[in-house]
């Protein structure tokens, strides 16, 4: 068995607050590292903000800061919602970071060139700053971006390419065989109908832009009247943050990743451009991309730009971390879109986490507490069960935590099917015997609820070492 696992989330845009759809991408993200964690395995974890962007320079000048400014205060946001959410990243990469993050960016055209695949054009075109990328007329609704609702820049410049069509048939062949594993399936033949269609080569990079600040974009190597198209940057980020290019010891020991955890927005360019600039470096491709699908509220994406956000610090400040994490994992499916409603929101917490998990833990450690001596023994080491293993590999986190509600709810039935508070008083020694056993029980949804919901599992472990009741986990709201 495979003894490292390397996971990546995109790194966001820092143009604007982070919302519940990006507070999901690092939920689900951190819920596989921690079970990578759990079963063994040594686990590196990314995460990252993209910042050479027009958006940036955009958003700072409307809000009247200077951009690198504008910047330090996004990614001390961005900190601070991963902090209350528990999100256990390893490293944050800044795409402006010129010391961790250029030097591999660098090597990595380098790579490209020396490949032969890069080279010089004259391009004309309608460039969408929302998307960073260029658009076509078919692509726009009454001449604007459907998605950003701007109207994109007329754009004629020249520009270094990027031989990507160059690769299409060789990536074909590797999607198709899972050797670039794209999970789920529909995302699978998504990439491929578009890679079916022939891949045209793409601009990677922007003439120097007036206005921009210092330190911001990366140039050309060579060419310091270019910087490297965002993409061609940010996507290098996942193996710049590992040393490439500058340091390599991390490259060597976690580089190809395990898992790039990604959206569906973002599906071409991690699975059509980043592979082909890898195959064209001669560097190993990720394993697997794992796509998930949108937040939605009130049936749209849930969007800056649409106006219907909600701030997963406020969610958490009512419900805590633990509640929010677990309605994103268990309540949305991760492979289809899912919408959200403070309603919905409201009656899982307290159908499930006051009343359900909450009140079981409650019950069984008032037992424990009031009727034994010591703590029980605890399944400490056991391999988890295989199913609920196999649900992680298949990413299927939703139907993983049901796995583990559903021993909530068979322990709830237990205690009211065998009555241990009655037998505990009519046969002492069985009655003890038996909450021992509920004890254990207890103790392994503990272990399995750990990836989603660390914190509450943490204090439902130290109750039954300490075989005392905890306070109250999920109070009414
Ligand atoms: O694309 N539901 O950054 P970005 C679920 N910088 N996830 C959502 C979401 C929603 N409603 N809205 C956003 C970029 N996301 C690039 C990435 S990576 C080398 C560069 C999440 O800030 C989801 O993960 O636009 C999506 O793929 C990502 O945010 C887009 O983030």
């Amino acid at each position: 068995m495979e003894k490292t696992f390397y996971l990546t989330t995109p790194i966001f845009y820092p143009n604007a607050k982070l919302h519940l759809g990006h507070a999901y991408t690092m939920t689900l993200a951190d819920a596989l590292i921690r079970y990578q964690r759990g079963a063994g395995k040594k686990t590196y974890f990314l995460a990252g903000s993209d910042e050479n962007t027009q958006k940036m320079v955009d958003a700072a000048a409307k809000a009247g800061t200077e951009p690198m400014a504008f910047l330090d205060d996004i990614v001390k946001n961005f900190m601070k919602l991963y902090a209350s959410l528990d999100i256990s990243y390893d490293q944050f990469i800044r795409t402006t970071d010129t010391k961790v993050h250029w030097p591999g960016a660098q090597a990595l055209w380098k790579r490209l060139d020396a490949a032969g695949d890069v080279y010089t054009k004259k391009y004309e075109g309608l460039y969408c700053v929302g998307h960073e990328a260029f658009v076509t007329e078919k692509d726009l609704v009454g001449g604007k971006c459907p998605d950003h609702g701007t109207e994109p820049e007329h754009l004629r410049e020249e520009n270094y390419f990027f031989r990507l069509s160059r690769y299409a048939d060789v990536l074909k062949g590797k999607i198709e065989s899972d050797e670039l594993r794209l999970v789920p399936q529909s995302r699978k033949n998504e990439i491929l109908s578009f890679i079916g269609d022939g891949l045209k080569d793409v601009s990677f990079s922007r003439p120097r832009r007036r206005g921009w600040p210092e330190g911001l974009g990366i140039p050309v190597p060579g060419d310091d009247s270019q910087i490297m198209y965002v993409w061609c940057d940010a996507l290098a980020n996942y193996i710049t943050a590992l040393g490439f290019g500058r340091d390599d010891a991390l490259y060597r020991e976690f580089w190809p990743a395990d898992v790039h955890v990604i959206g569906k927005d973002i599906l071409r360019f991690h699975a059509a451009i980043w592979p082909a600039m890898l195959l064209s470096a001669g560097l190993p491709l990720p394993k697997t991309i794992f796509v998930h699908g949108f937040i939605t509220s009130g049936g749209k994406k849930m969007s800056k730009t649409l106006g219907n956000i909600i701030d997963p610090e406020e969610l958490i400040e009512t419900y805590g971390t633990d509640a929010v994490r677990y309605f994103l994992l268990r309540h949305i499916s991760p492979f289809e879109d899912g919408d959200i409603t403070r309603e919905g929101f409201k009656d899982a917490y307290t159908a499930n986490l006051t009343n359900g998990l909450g009140n079981l833990v409650a019950r069984v450690m008032k037992l424990a507490e009031t009727h034994l001596g010591e703590s029980v023994a605890r399944p400490e080491a056991a391999p988890f069960p295989r199913e609920y293993s196999d649900m992680f590999d298949m990413f299927e986190l939703n139907r993983a935590i049901d796995f583990v509600w559903g021993r909530i709810q068979a322990l709830d039935e237990r205690i009211t099917r065998e009555e241990p508070f009655r037998l505990v008083k009519k046969d002492p020694e069985r009655g003890r015997a038996l909450i021992g056993e509920l004890v254990t029980e207890l103790y392994w949804i503990a272990r399995l609820l750990n990836p989603f919901m660390p914190e509450t599992s943490e204090i439902i472990k130290r109750a039954v070492r300490e075989n005392k009741k905890p306070e109250n986990l999920f109070p009414r709201v």
